[in-house]
């Protein structure tokens, strides 16, 4: 990985949040590329407030800085080229796992399984008034559930109905290793932040996240700030937002919590 931007790795056994450091790193002049690994996180960010769960040394939890020079309604591809680069890297885990097939996007930012039970969640965070060390930092913070939650665990009733792990979709039934999976990840993320650099990678970035995306063609309730409303997701836009049919007519999301109402068919 030498001629990789993402050789810039810190480990923390504990902190509050990966992406709450690189974002303070960005602010600071840090450049593209540095990621930050914890085996813990005692404040791990979800989005809108919402808490990220794992515990210690179970499950991959990592942030990287990228400084993507892009038009601002394109934003959701950086979570796209993220989202794609952990799905890549879950595919090409050792076929004696047999996780291939398994993962699929759930628009915006999470990744399912096949009956939608979550996987791994995305939070992109910028910061567009920092000036120091280039183009505005917007730090990526990914969670994959390796190997929690584990056969035996007992989960808190949302997360138990909802969650599930790579160790618990794996044939066999035994830990996954998390360092392979880093490496995944950093290796497939070179190609999808590269993709990001010009108008026909993110052409390819879309398209690849709408081929991944279970969204599409799902039956949907959009709650967004100021109320919510169901159609039918019909497609993406070229920037990665959602195109819902509602009565009719269609309806872009841009950001937002999408629910799905009825499973695709
Ligand atoms: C997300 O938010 O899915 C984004 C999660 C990003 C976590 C990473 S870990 C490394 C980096 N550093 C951070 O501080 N954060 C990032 P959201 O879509 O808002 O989902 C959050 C919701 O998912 C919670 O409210 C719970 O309901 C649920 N949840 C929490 N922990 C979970 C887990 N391990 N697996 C599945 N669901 C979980």
């Amino acid at each position: 990985m030498s001629d990789s931007r993402f050789n810039d790795v810190r480990r923390f056994s504990s902190i509050d949040s990966t992406n709450r450091y690189l974002l303070d790193e960005a602010r600071a002049g840090a450049p593209e590329g540095v990621v930050a690994v914890a085996d813990h996180q005692t404040a791990g960010r979800g989005r809108l407030g919402r808490s990220w769960e794992a515990p210690p040394g179970a499950n991959l939890l990592m942030s990287v800085l990228l400084r993507p020079d892009l038009p601002a309604n394109e934003r959701h591809l950086v979570t796209a080229a993220v989202a794609l680069a952990a799905c890549d890297a879950i595919e090409s885990l050792p076929r004696e796992l047999a996780l291939a097939g398994l993962v699929k996007i759930k628009w915006p930012n999470d990744l399912v399984d096949r009956t939608g039970h979550k996987l791994a969640g995305v939070l992109a965070e910028a910061d567009l008034t920092a000036t120091a060390g280039g183009p505005p930092p917007v730090v990526v913070g990914i969670g994959i559930n390796v190997n929690w939650p584990g056969p035996n665990d007992d989960l808190p009733p949302e997360l138990a109905s909802t969650a599930t792990s790579l160790r618990l979709q794996a044939a066999g039934g035994g830990e996954v290793d998390r360092e392979m999976v880093l490496a995944g990840v950093l290796t497939e993320l070179e190609l999808r932040v590269a993709a990001l650099a010009n108008p026909t990678g993110r052409q390819g970035l879309a398209s690849d996240l709408a081929a991944q995306c279970t969204t599409i063609g799902a039956s949907v309730r959009v709650d967004l700030p100021d109320g919510s409303f169901e159609g039918l997701a019909t497609g993406l836009t070229p920037e990665g937002h959602l195109v819902v049919d509602v009565d009719g007519a269609p309806r872009t999301v841009v950001a937002g919590d999408v629910v799905h109402v009825r499973p695709r068919v």
